[in-house]
């Protein structure tokens, strides 16, 4: 019966699915610009990757442009990554360029999953794995059980390496330091919980924020961003673009060492 292939063709492949990805190089958690760009670059070095969103549709804070005004601004800077994921874009002014943030939203998505990433929506990271002081793997569950309150137990998925992409709330940075009971300090002199408002904050910070924080754990995005005590600023998504690029290099040359 059809109806019965199709149930099968899902569930089969999906449970291969996630076992093929229990044992990974790279958890990314948050599936933001950053995280994916992040996702991306490291698939197509040829590490084993995957990406975690609690949301149906992952993308982060991209999809809405700023206050649903569905266009992205993006500096000059990140522009050669932009043509790497092929996204048509057009100059706007000087050093700053604009896309359509759903086309560029769906084709940041489309090219992680096809250099091999693989993305998984609906999951919620609620806990970090430690061993000998190091961090290696997320917990996880589905969104609606932790939603709901329910009492049903996570699943492990280790990593060598977890990036925190989870954005302003560096909810993975923010575990790791109230679970060893530590500040994380940065080379900028933030702490994570530390937003002073004053500061104009330039993405440049975001990009120098986006580093190994903790032994395993990386930060990139608005999380690197947080840790670092840049405040909550504009969508210029340049700095998301470029974070997730240069977390994946760190990593690749870590791992490929
Ligand atoms: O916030 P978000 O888009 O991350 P980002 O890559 O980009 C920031 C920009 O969107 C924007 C900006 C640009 O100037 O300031 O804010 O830093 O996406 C973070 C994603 O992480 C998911 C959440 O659903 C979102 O899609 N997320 C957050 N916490 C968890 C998580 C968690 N514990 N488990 C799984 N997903």
């Amino acid at each position: 019966m059809i109806e019965t292939k199709v149930s099968k063709g899902i569930i089969s492949t999906y449970f291969e699915k996630l076992e093929r990805n229990l044992d990974l190089d790279v958890a990314i958690v948050g599936g933001g610009p950053s995280g994916i760009v992040a996702a991306y670059y490291l698939a197509k070095a040829g590490l084993k990757v995957a990406q975690f969103d609690r949301k149906l549709a992952p993308g982060g804070g991209m999809w809405g442009g700023a206050m649903m005004f569905n266009q992205i601004v993006i500096q000059e800077e990140a522009i050669d990554i932009v043509k790497e994921f092929n996204i048509n874009h057009e100059k706007y002014e000087d050093g700053l360029y604009v896309m359509d943030s759903v086309e560029s939203t769906s084709a940041l998505l489309y090219q992680a999953v096809h250099a091999g990433a693989t993305i998984f929506n609906c999951y919620s990271v609620e806990d970090v794995i430690f061993k000998n002081n190091t961090v290696n793997g997320v917990v996880v569950n589905w969104t609606p059980v932790l939603r709901e309150g329910m009492h049903v137990d996570p699943l492990n998925i280790l990593a060598k390496i977890v990036i925190d992409g989870t954005g302003h709330d560096s909810e993975i940075a923010a575990t790791v330091a109230r679970k060893n009971g530590i500040r994380l300090a940065t080379e900028t002199g933030g702490v994570i919980g530390e937003r002073s408002l004053d500061v104009v904050a330039g993405e440049e910070e975001v990009v120098n924020g986006t580093k190994e924080i903790y032994p395993g754990l990386y930060v990139c995005g608005m999380a690197a961003s947080a840790v670092s005590g840049t405040p909550r600023m504009g969508p210029i998504f340049g700095g998301m673009l470029m974070s997730g690029k240069k977390v994946a290099e760190e990593i690749i040359a870590k791992l490929k060492k």
